[in-house]
């Protein structure tokens, strides 16, 4: 296990230096930020971005996320040649010598959450999530009135967004994604890269739109559109584990036993209701989630690919983006390290 911390380049908060203080960061998950969606990742560019986390003494290990146009999960007829962009685009990482690649499948929302500074007990704050407040969001101003949402979209074209998807379905959706991984898996195999497919966060359907990677079954139809391990998962703890028929340590040790386990992301939540979580520190005692079990299953399935601590709460009066301050994720990563190095 390669332990790696994420950096949103240049313009985080959290810099290499302090990255590197982390005595068990040995990678960087990152990504170009200055590409618009659907153009390919130039090749200097990436190698410019390993050689700057190189000179800080860590490596690039791992791109999340190069985000997947609309067009392409829509299967609009330019998703074509959006797809050929995206394979050059893992064409380069290999060149540069990047070897994992993250990345979603999930309609305009990406990850979603109601409350981005939720108090805790011990006054710290984490993000959180509840279903109702979500499903009586104001969208008549677009993606406005959602919070900590990034990808804006005005009232027009949210509209048309969701029109869309509500005829395409889930099958549809489906049927889209295996058109992309046919094409890009085969590529990221000649290149010697993993993909790892981030599980849909919340795994749950809304806003009416379809979400496709919510639980076994899914994980199992997946692997089974592409038989290989380039095509494989981002096991993210705290996504899937939201949804309390996922068994995170049950599915652990079943797609890391075969080898699809691409990146790690490890983080706990505590479930307070259905379809209501909220985020807490990385151990087991502190959320619903038994993480320690889940390492252990990693751990004897051998697995040897890169993973982070994922979002950390605020802790210690830190102000900045929120799940991604540097004190709790770095507690999150001595935690993470220290179980691994007693398992072994
Ligand atoms: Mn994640």
């Amino acid at each position: 296990m390669i332990l790696t911390f994420r950096w949103y380049g240049n313009n985080d908060l959290i810099k290499l230096d302090y990255i590197r203080q982390i005595p068990v960061v040995k990678g960087i998950v990152s990504a170009l930020y200055d590409v618009a969606v659907g153009e390919v990742w130039p090749y200097e560019k990436l190698m410019s971005l390993r050689n700057e986390t190189k000179a800080n003494g860590l490596e690039l290990s791992v791109i999340e996320s190069i985000p997947v146009h609309e067009d392409i999960k829509l299967g609009k007829p330019s998703a074509k040649i959006l797809i050929e962009n995206y394979c050059e685009s893992i064409r380069n990482m290999g060149r540069a010598g990047i070897h994992t690649l993250c990345y979603n499948f999930m309609p305009v929302f990406d990850w979603t959450r109601s409350n981005m500074a939720f108090q805790l007990e011990d006054g710290s704050n984490a993000l959180s999530y509840d279903n109702s407040e979500i499903l009586s969001a104001d969208l008549s101003d677009g993606t406005k009135g959602l919070p900590g949402w990034s990808t804006s979209y005005n009232k027009k074209e949210l509209k048309f967004l969701l029109d869309a998807y509500k005829e395409l379905s889930p099958e549809g959706l489906w049927e889209n994604f295996a058109v992309f991984i046919k094409k890009t898996a085969p590529v990221a195999e000649e290149f010697g890269i993993k993909m790892g497919i981030h599980p849909d966060d919340p795994p749950w359907p809304i806003f009416g739109l379809p979400r496709i990677m919510t639980d076994e079954a899914a994980l199992d139809r997946l692997i089974g559109v592409y038989d290989s391990p380039s095509n494989g998962l981002t096991l993210c703890t705290g996504s899937l584990g939201a949804s309390s028929g996922n068994d995170m340590v049950k599915l652990t040790e079943k797609y890391a036993g075969m080898d699809r386990i691409s990146f790690a992301h490890v983080r706990n939540i505590r479930i307070t209701n259905t379809g209501q979580f909220n985020e807490t520190a990385h151990n087991t005692g502190s959320g619903s989630l038994d993480i320690l079990g889940i390492m252990k299953a990693l751990k004897k399935a051998g697995f040897s690919g890169p993973l982070r601590p994922d979002h950390g709460r605020m802790i210690w009066g830190e102000q900045g983006k929120p799940g991604y301050g540097l004190y709790d994720r770095a507690l999150g990563a001595m935690y993470l390290a220290g179980i691994w190095e007693g398992l072994e």
